[in-house]
């Protein structure tokens, strides 16, 4: 019964199976050509999308909690870089610079860890997955960390209100600042040509005023 049951199954693709195959592989091919059709325009869309859309990144500053620094800064920090890549936007907003000391200019840089559990101290060092010296922003990556900055000015209300722009400082990829902090310092940043070896390290821009953690934000602060 069995045996009869397999031919009898056996006879039917004979008879059906081959043409009926044929049949369905026309119009899977038809399928796949409308396929292909509708990614293709998906995949402009999603290009087109991606030339317009933005990563926001927002960081909100506070006073390093080590009050032996007498500076009270607070304010923001945003970031935006096109999803496809390219160089990040950053804009700096902050305020509470003591206007009766002689500096005005503060080194400005992210540093490796976001993590400020011990204040702006627990931020570690610059961003410098290369290992190199410290530098300008204007320098070729050999010389200068990912999170080098350089300084911002605060103006004659003790404020800064700065932007810029960044090929090295990224929220995509690998060396992505998410996570990580930016810190603003007591002192100018020498930018590594003051002639010692601190210079190459930390641009002897001195304590860190304030500091903040780098995370995903939506463009509505983006103004
Ligand atoms: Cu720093
Ligand atoms: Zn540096």
């Amino acid at each position: 019964m069995l045996v009869n049951y397999v031919l009898l199954l056996n006879l039917l693709w004979l008879a059906y199976g081959l043409p009926a195959a044929t049949v369905s592989e026309q119009t899977d091919m038809a399928d796949q050509a409308q396929t292909d059709k509708e990614t293709k325009l998906s995949l402009e869309a999603y290009y087109k999308n991606l030339e317009e859309s933005y990563m926001y990144g927002h960081c909100i500053m506070k006073p390093n909690t080590d009050h032996s620094v007498p500076n009270q800064i607070r304010g923001s920090v945003d970031f935006r870089q096109p999803l496809h890549g390219g160089p990040t936007e950053i804009k700096v907003n902050l305020e509470g610079f003591e206007i009766t000391d002689e500096l005005t200019k503060h080194g400005f840089n992210i540093h490796e860890y976001g993590d400020l559990s011990q204040g702006c101290s627990s931020a570690g060092p610059h961003f410098n997955p290369f290992g190199v010296v410290h530098g300008s922003p204007r320098d070729s990556p050999e010389y200068r960390h990912f999170g080098d900055l350089g300084n911002v000015k605060e103006n004659g209300n003790g404020q800064v209100i700065a932007s810029t722009k960044d090929y090295l400082v990224s929220l995509l990829g690998p060396f992505s600042i998410l996570g990580r902090s930016v810190v603003v310092h007591a002192g100018e940043d020498d930018l590594g040509r003051g002639d010692n070896d601190e210079s190459l390290k930390t641009g002897n821009a001195g304590p860190r005023l304030a500091c903040c953690t780098v995370g995903l934000s939506d463009g509505s602060r983006w103004k």
